[in-house]
């Protein structure tokens, strides 16, 4: 497929309809030596969790090419540019304001702004200072205190240039993957440690709504959440039940607490020695009232009945097709999960923040001719078209990703871009898909 095509009565062709691109500090900045370390870099510097050994040092060395990157952004011909702020780059050990970093966000910002692209600002995606980590990290409750008192700072150092502030990106990834599957940063395990971690996440998300709502009531302030949507792998009533567990652990974990102030039913089947600890008020902190929700979406997983005492459910391998990472290309899910979703909670306005997929993109003559990620846009843009036909309040939506990046545990090996980064080199070149989005939005 060589273009996106969206029908004529496509809601994403309403000139309000904002699209955009997205990335996130640790995959792109690089500059590693003008910030603190993170809790990545000691991942990155552990062996073997890392596909290809590699780290984010130098990455897109955006810091130093920010002004090629936002004159690139500028030619796709967006609304938006969603990108995160590096905690440890901004704050110094002793909790003050690091004012070379800041003024670095604050070029970027202007520079976005000058070209009238909305900046939407994501204050934590993942890069947690290593200092605070040897405190605990997650797992311990004043790191939400110092989220917040963070917020509190580069907030006002911010001003005026923001246009929208997500708190947090994917919880579940922080949460599961970094303290209770341990394949990300920091490497923990443990059902208690995962569900520990999203708590003090959760909790850090409603302490730094509070600090938006005084410092920043006109940007649109929410949060970001990733889902995988749950499918049962028959229609025998074991695999139903397995697959709504599921749903319960990997989806609502993460947004039950948000609209409704409680866990999904699935904590009462957990050990108690499992549950998080959970304080009055938290739920009521958490709640605060969100300006709108940032949906990720990939793919999806399908479940059958556990095969194992003291398990929930039991995931099995991606269906075909796949992208390069290996996840199921189903765009319906998007469709089928955005509409439960909606009956499911009292949502605020919906922006797709991210979505995209790895292909197994080749550099030939210049050119990167990468048919299979234009398909997989449109599928998934029409999937979100048909969304919205259904009622579904949804104002934006960001491809993940502008450019090829660090792909976490995965590294450099998957390319994620519109844009082609030739890493030897550092040389951006759009790929056929960046041609086509562009051609998308300039021609709605
Ligand atoms: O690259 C990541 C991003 O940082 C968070 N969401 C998923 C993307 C693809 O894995």
């Amino acid at each position: 497929m060589t273009s996106i095509a969206l029908a004529n009565n496509s809601p994403l062709r309403h000139p309000d309809f904002i699209f955009g691109t997205a990335t996130s500090s640790f995959q792109i900045e690089g500059d590693a030596a003008n910030r603190l370390p993170c809790i990545w870099d000691t991942f990155c510097n552990t062996a073997g969790k890392i596909a290809d050994a590699s780290n984010g040092l130098v990455a897109c060395e955006h810091v130093q090419r920010w002004q090629e990157d936002v004159a690139l952004i500028a030619s796709l011909g967006v609304d938006a540019y969603r990108l995160s702020i590096s905690w440890p780059r901004v704050i110094k050990q002793d909790g003050s304001l690091n004012t070379d970093g800041v003024a670095f966000y604050i070029k970027l910002l202007d520079g976005l702004n000058a070209k009238g692209i909305k900046p939407f600002v994501t204050l934590y995606h993942w890069d947690l200072p290593q200092h605070i980590e040897d405190q605990g990290g997650w797992l311990n409750r004043n790191t939400a205190n110092l989220f917040a008192d963070y917020v509190s700072k580069i907030v006002p150092a911010l001003g005026k240039r923001v246009h929208s502030y997500a708190t947090f990106n994917e919880p579940f990834c922080s949460a599961y993957l970094g303290y209770e599957a341990g394949v990300h940063a920091p490497g923990k395990t443990g059902r208690k440690n995962g569900r520990q971690a999203a708590h003090h996440i959760l909790l850090a998300h409603g302490l730094g709504m509070q600090q938006l709502q005084r410092l920043s009531p006109s940007t649109l302030n929410g949060i970001v959440l990733n889902f995988t949507p749950c499918y049962p792998a028959t229609s025998r009533a074991e695999d139903i039940a397995a697959t709504d567990k599921a749903n319960q652990y990997i989806n609502h974990w993460y947004i039950k607490p948000l609209m409704d102030g409680c866990y999904p039913d699935i904590l009462q089947e957990l050990a108690v020695d499992d549950r998080p600890e959970v304080r009055e008020g938290d739920f009521e902190i958490m709640q605060a009232p969100l300006d709108f929700l940032g949906v990720n979406f990939y793919t999806r997983l399908t479940y059958s009945a556990p095969s194992k005492a003291g398990e929930f459910y039991t995931e099995l391998p991606h269906l075909a097709p796949q992208t390069d990472i290996g996840w199921e290309i189903y765009p319906q899910a998007l469709t089928e999960w955005l509409v439960s979703l909606n009956q499911c909670y009292d949502l605020p306005p919906i922006y797709i923040t991210e979505n995209g997929a790895a292909m197994a993109d080749k550099l030939d003559d210049g050119e990167v001719l990468d048919y299979d990620r234009v398909a997989y846009y449109d599928g998934h843009l029409n999937a979100l078209s048909e969304a919205m036909l259904q009622g579904v309040d949804v104002k934006g939506y960001f491809a993940w990703s502008l450019m090829d990046n660090f792909e976490w545990a995965e590294g450099y090996q998957k390319r994620f871009g519109l844009v082609y980064v030739d890493y030897a080199t550092q040389q951006r070149i759009p790929k056929l898909s960046a041609k086509a989005y562009s051609a998308l939005i300039t021609q709605r």
